[in-house]
């Protein structure tokens, strides 16, 4: 079922959101929230004792014709931009507090940085305290605000007098119809702010659903802890529902799980829906110039992690991450060192680790299947894909591009070309996939190699002595005779008439396959052979059935056991075939 917590005439109007406050410390914030909501989010005994915010507040805020927001309330001291950071990344529309009497101070700077570098593009401004200050002071403050936010509704509030509040919620109701919660499709995700027990109740988790939904009896993971949880029950403001949507502040009840399990920074995920990484590929966002290989602090979700940031062209860097954080493409991350330097859009959240401008570009353009040349697991471009790959070939789990298996086809052609001419074929690509890709190819495969199709092994003028070679192996049988020409010898083996033993030896291909299948049919009916009787079955000589055996034994076909030949279970499962 889903649960409907916002009546209004559109969809959008229904839709959870959640509102952040931002400003320098003591202009007003956590006033104005609680005059708005009528809670206090200073709820710390420290925060009451100092009368600053040191952690995020939640309250939920009642608007106009039935609408909820969800606000975070977040402190406003430059020790605590990082806990900003982190009531921010999941909020939808912001609130900037100016104090009317200060104007904008250092952290409404920063702030808005940040919501901007967080893509946070639509909100409103209150000049608050106006009660304590001349109308010329606030005119002065409300044309810097306008020059600081252009686009935002500025308005006139008093926390104490009630001045203007109706005005901030109308304006506050009015961005918000103009906003979608961003991610909305995306698999279940949240990243959880906040961890506590609840004596009988287990440990419950908050944060903003970034995407997805939670209800009870869900599995997900703590992430990059890789956990499995089982939820127990789903909170929104207090009040159980049977699934919350995402944008919705959310509190997750968690059985089995320790306090200490989880805290700020986790993230509470759909089953392997996101990678956990160290590495994030993003195009770089600079307020101050960033060097290449900078020790920085990466904030993403609500996690921050150190990193050296790896410049790789003009505007993008790979970020090298000292812990795993989780991160989807489209991301946006903050970089701070002392202040907040610059942020990032994620492009791959677990790229490979080499720069890669060229990769990066595409990406940039959302063209992920043009960065697939050689063979990759289709599994791996999930994260930096919408759906199927377009204008990629496939062959089983891989895709790779159609130029590169013009290319991988020019080449074997090459290198069959370059062959000997007794034997030429090329061994097949070691790589893993490789029994996929072949059999793409033009080429015809005779055991472990590849050959033009119909192509026969060439021996140039001297097929008589092979002719003569081959009658002399004819009449042999079963007995072994040395071969001292290895031109022959090979040329007679790639035609398949001819089987090489040890010791310069060598076996007509016909007599070989009878010694096998007396092997194996003694095998499969005694459980093993010993040499004695295999000599005895195949009537040859004590030397020349040794060699043999050797032989079937480096074919895989027989392993020895004691004084005993056994076969090998690939073996003893397959019908006889010819030597490859
Ligand atoms: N006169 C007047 N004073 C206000 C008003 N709002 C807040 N104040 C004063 O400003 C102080 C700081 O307000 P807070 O809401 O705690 O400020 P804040 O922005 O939340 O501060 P941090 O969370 O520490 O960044 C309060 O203790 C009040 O004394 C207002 O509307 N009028
Ligand atoms: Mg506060």
């Amino acid at each position: 079922m889903t649960v409907v917590e916002f009546e209004g005439p559109s969809e959008r109007s229904r839709m959870p959101l959640t509102v952040g406050t931002a400003g320098h410390i003591d202009h007003g914030k956590t006033w104005l929230v609680r005059a708005l909501t009528g809670k206090d989010t200073d709820r710390l005994p420290e925060e009451q004792r100092r009368g600053i915010s040191i952690d995020l507040g939640y309250a939920p805020l009642e608007l106009a014709g039935g609408r909820r927001l969800s606000v975070v309330d977040v402190p406003g001291h430059e020790r605590f931009v990082r806990t900003m950071v982190a009531g921010a990344t999941g909020i939808d529309l912001y609130l900037l507090v100016i104090d009317a009497g200060e104007g904008a101070r250092p952290q409404t700077r920063e702030h808005l940085a940040i919501l901007r570098l967080l893509g946070i593009e639509h909100g409103v401004v209150a000049l608050t305290k106006v009660d304590a200050v001349d109308a010329a002071v606030v005119d002065f403050a409300e044309e810097e605000a306008r020059e600081l936010v252009p686009d935002a509704e500025i308005v006139r509030v008093s926390a104490k007098t009630g001045q203007g509040l109706d005005a901030l919620r109308d304006a506050l109701a009015r961005v918000a119809s103009s906003v979608e919660h961003a991610r909305a499709d995306s698999p279940t995700r949240m990243h959880v702010d906040r961890s506590f027990s609840i004596a009988g109740f287990g440990t419950v988790v908050t944060g903003t659903l970034w995407s997805g939904s939670i209800g009870g009896g869900d599995r997900l993971r703590i992430e990059p802890a890789g956990r499995d949880v089982r939820v127990r029950s789903v909170q929104v403001h207090d009040e159980e529902v049977e699934r919350a949507e995402s944008g919705q502040r959310v509190a997750v009840s968690l059985p089995g799980i320790e306090r200490g399990d989880v805290s700020r920074g986790d993230a509470l995920v759909e089953p392997s829906a996101y990678p956990v990484s160290y590495r994030l590929d993003v195009v770089l966002e600079e307020i101050e110039p960033i060097e290449d290989n900078a020790r920085l602090v990466v904030h993403v979700g609500t996690d921050h992690v150190p990193a050296r940031v790896v410049r790789v062209g003009s505007h993008f860097a790979q970020l090298r991450l000292d812990a795993p954080v989780v991160a989807a493409r489209g991301d946006r991350v903050i970089l701070r060192g002392e202040t907040t330097v610059g942020g990032g859009t994620v492009l791959d959240p677990a790229p490979p680790r080499h720069r890669d401008p060229a990769r990066m570009e595409l990406l940039e353009r959302g063209e992920a299947a043009a960065t697939v040349h050689s063979p990759v697991r289709a599994e791996s471009l999930r994260h930096i894909l919408d759906g199927d790959p377009l204008g990629v070939e496939r062959a089983g789990p891989w895709v790779f591009s159609s130029e590169w298996l013009d290319e991988l086809e020019a080449d074997v052609r090459a290198r069959i070309g370059a062959a000997d001419p007794i034997d030429p074929g090329v061994p097949l690509p070691p790589d893993p996939w490789a029994p996929d890709v072949v059999p793409l190819l033009p080429f015809e495969r005779r055991g472990s190699k590849l050959y033009l199709p119909g192509a026969v092994p060439a021996l140039g003028g001297r097929e008589a002595d092979a002719a003569a070679l081959d009658d002399q192996l004819a009449s042999a049988g079963v007995r072994a005779i040395k071969v001292e020409d290895d031109e022959l010898s090979r040329f007679l083996e790639a035609r398949g008439r001819l089987v090489r033993l040890g010791d310069g030896y060598a076996i007509g291909a016909d007599a070989f396959e009878v010694a096998r299948d007396v092997l194996v049919t003694e095998c499969r009916a005694e459980g093993g052979i010993a040499l004695a009787r295999f000599r005895d079955l195949v009537g040859t000589g004590r030397r020349d059935a040794q060699l043999i055996l050797e032989r079937l034994d480096a074919d895989g076909v027989t392993r020895r056991a004691g004084d005993r030949r056994v076969l090998r279970r690939a073996a003893a499962d397959a019908t006889s075939r010819p030597s490859s």
